[in-house]
């Protein structure tokens, strides 16, 4: 085994109070028995108890809900129906000597023993434990964006656990990968990029749908059902058809028979994630038909086996010409899926990246969200840090998506945050949820960075329970990972804490984005899509900078929003100062709330984002002593690396700008 285990790495703890309760597990429930997903669940309970308190619990099963209430000792794993859990949820109570986690579902029991897991883990004690917990989001998956030959696009951490040369690999990384996703909450996943190329158009085949059924039987005796990507021109490219438009009667034929076959091979499918009409990818378009022609087509074909259609909203025009000030590739989702609300049908979901761009380390939510009132929603963030330091620069994302989780919309009176219309509560919807593009490979510690796995777990915790602090996530992930010694803890989590905003500071200011090496996306290039075609400019000029999408005078992007979010954006003195850059063309003298001109913000700030940079490299030697030599020193490497990387960032950006104003720094610091 090439890989280690995350935060189910299990420390031994040797002074734990609670250990007398932990020697029993009962299962109780008369379907408990059958159930793969209650043996998964036992097992995980009984390894952490060998692992983490040297136990080696035994377990037994009863039908008959009078006898354990007599025996009454040990953890008692109960199927009840209980009204007031979700299908997923459970609750975990001491009653004297018995630990009882209930749940009215099998996955309800997996979810509450992982629950059990994390709190021995941290060290918690078990005490006077009452606690009922169901998840806000009924859909939370995992996007990979795995190619068939091993590649990841936008990979950071190595090749594909799921893929190496055109085939499926199964192996015990599958399991482990299972667990990993299970443990926090995650109860789907689509494994390969919605980029679907070549050989990846045939998993929907029988060349590849028996070896994805053994796949998919290990996931599902984990809660997690199995999506695909499929591309929409599959008719064309493996059906022998001329055509893949979505109301011609063979195509709807073609795909009725492709899906009918997945689910013979697959009957626990979830359904398929499409990109279409987005970045040269085939979509209905084609035919002059919309988004929901297409989506409705494979939508009705799914629905006899439950299946879901998730539909990407990532389309924009990726041939723009920079000379056009006009065309703004933000407005693009609202302006191509607006007019659609209400036409898709109910197991369809649009799928919404957080911002409107393309997730830039910073930028304003979606207004499409606040604008669609009658469709399905899923919201996607993207753990994998394309834009974000690529898992080489430190980066916590939680904090970032609690903002986009608690961002008020505006759609409705009460209740329309961003986590109030994709867990379904501002509209009473179900078939809804968070994704995200996950950040794995199969590096020894998946992740690449060995910090980045706080992205891949937080993103779990908080899609179960978008109310969760993004600290408490730290604290949690850094205590399972690494340590339960205070020190250690603090320190990481301050350092994660910061990570964000240090990113933030060192790269492109105040919203604008981009200003990153084209296609591989990593380190500054300021005009290195200021020329090009994708619609991403930041419009510096020797006065200012700054892209104006206000209603008066520019893209009208601003009028997107519902009020007052659209006067707020609108008006430079009211718009969000971290977004100005974004809805605004600022001169450089222009006075910040600071106090501090645009320019002289601009040079502090990257100033100031390598010293935090090599306060965060000071901070982790001081634990060189507490962590595992190997963790530390892997972590070291990236750190160094960042830290050239922020230096690169600071000198191109702050040289530019000094070149473009002509304006000195007011201390007089060194720009070339
Ligand atoms: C999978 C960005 C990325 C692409 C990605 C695309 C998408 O453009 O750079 O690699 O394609 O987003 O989300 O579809």
């Amino acid at each position: 085994m090439n890989y280690n285990k995350c935060w189910l790495n299990y420390n031994l703890i040797e002074d734990y109070s609670d250990k007398e309760i932990l020697s029993n597990i009962t299962v109780c429930g008369k379907d408990a028995k059958e159930s793969l997903i209650v043996d998964n669940a036992v097992n995980e309970l009984k390894d952490a108890f060998r692992k983490i308190l040297n136990i080696n619990a035994s377990c037994s099963y009863l039908k008959n809900e009078k006898e354990y209430d007599e025996a009454n000792l040990g953890v008692i794993l109960k199927l009840r129906d209980n009204q007031e859990l979700h299908s997923e949820g459970y609750l975990i109570k001491q009653i004297d000597k018995g630990l009882h986690i209930e749940a009215r579902t099998d996955k309800g029991l997996l979810y509450g023993s992982f629950d059990l897991i994390r709190r021995i883990s941290q060290g918690e004690t078990l005490d006077g434990l009452n606690l009922m917990e169901n998840p806000k989001n009924n859909i939370r998956i995992f996007n990979h964006w795995d190619n068939m030959d091993g590649s990841i696009e936008r990979g950071y951490s190595g090749n594909s656990f799921f893929f190496e040369n055109d085939q499926v690999l199964i192996n015990e990384r599958t399991r482990d990968y299972a667990r990993l996703a299970a443990s926090i909450g995650i109860n789907a996943t689509v494994i390969n990029n919605v980029n679907v190329l070549e050989a990846a158009t045939d998993l929907i085949t029988d060349r590849y749908l028996n070896k994805l059924a053994e796949m998919s039987d290990i996931f599902e005796g984990y809660g997690i059902k199995m999506y695909l990507s499929a591309n929409f021109a599959a008719p064309i490219e493996i059906g022998g058809l001329p055509v893949s438009d979505p109301l011609d009667k063979d195509v709807i034929l073609w795909w009725e028979k492709c899906i009918k076959n997945v689910y013979d091979k697959i009957p626990g499918f979830g359904g398929f994630l499409i990109k279409a009409d987005s970045e040269g990818r085939p979509g209905p378009f084609t035919y002059g038909r919309t988004h929901a022609d297409g989506a409705n087509m494979l939508a009705k074909a799914l629905k006899p086996y439950e299946g879901i259609l998730i539909w990407r909203c990532f389309v924009y025009n990726c041939l723009q010409d920079w000379r056009d000030y006009k065309t703004d590739r933000a407005r693009s989702a609202y302006d191509n899926f607006i007019d659609l609300d209400g036409k898709f049908d109910d197991n369809v979901i649009l799928q919404i990246k957080n911002g409107p761009m393309d997730f830039q380390v910073r930028e304003p939510v979606s207004p499409l969200f606040g604008g669609l009132k009658k469709t399905n929603m899923i919201l996607e963030v993207q753990a994998a840090q394309e834009y974000t330091g690529q898992q080489k620069d430190l980066c916590y994302l939680i904090p970032m998506w609690k903002e986009i989780l608690d961002f008020e919309t505006h759609a409705k009176k009460d209740g329309s945050t961003i986590a109030d219309i994709v867990s379904g509560r501002t509209y009473d919807q179900d078939k809804c949820g968070i994704a995200t593009v996950t950040n794995t490979g199969n590096d020894y510690n998946w992740t690449g960075h060995d910090l980045a796995a706080a992205n891949l777990y937080g993103f779990g915790r908080l899609a179960w329970d978008t109310g969760l602090s993004a600290i408490q996530i730290a604290r949690e992930w850094v205590t399972q990972t690494f340590s339960r010694d205070e020190k250690v803890v603090s320190t990481v989590c301050e350092i994660l804490m910061k990570s964000w905003p240090t990113y933030e500071k060192y790269t492109s200011p105040l919203g604008i984005g981009w200003m990153v090496n084209p296609n591989h996306h990593y380190g500054p290039n300021i005009d290195g899509y200021e020329y090009d075609r994708w619609g991403t400019y930041h419009r510096a000029d020797r006065n200012g900078l700054g892209v104006d999408r206000t209603v008066k005078s520019g893209t009208g992007y601003a009028g997107q929003y519902n009020e007052p979010l659209a006067s707020m954006y609108e008006d430079k003195e009211t718009c969000p100062e971290e977004l100005l850059l974004f809805f605004h063309y600022i001169k450089y003298d222009y006075k910040l709330k600071s106090g501090k001109t645009l320019i002289q913000h601009i040079y502090d700030t990257h100033f100031e984002g390598v010293e935090e940079v090599e306060d965060m490299i000071e901070k982790w030697k001081g634990l060189k002593e507490l962590l595992a030599e190997d963790v530390y020193e892997r972590v070291s490497m990236r750190f160094s690396m960042q830290l050239s990387n922020a230096k690169e960032w600071r000198d191109r950006v702050n040289t530019y700008f000094y070149r473009k104003s002509g304006v000195e720094d007011e201390h007089g610091r060194k720009i070339y």
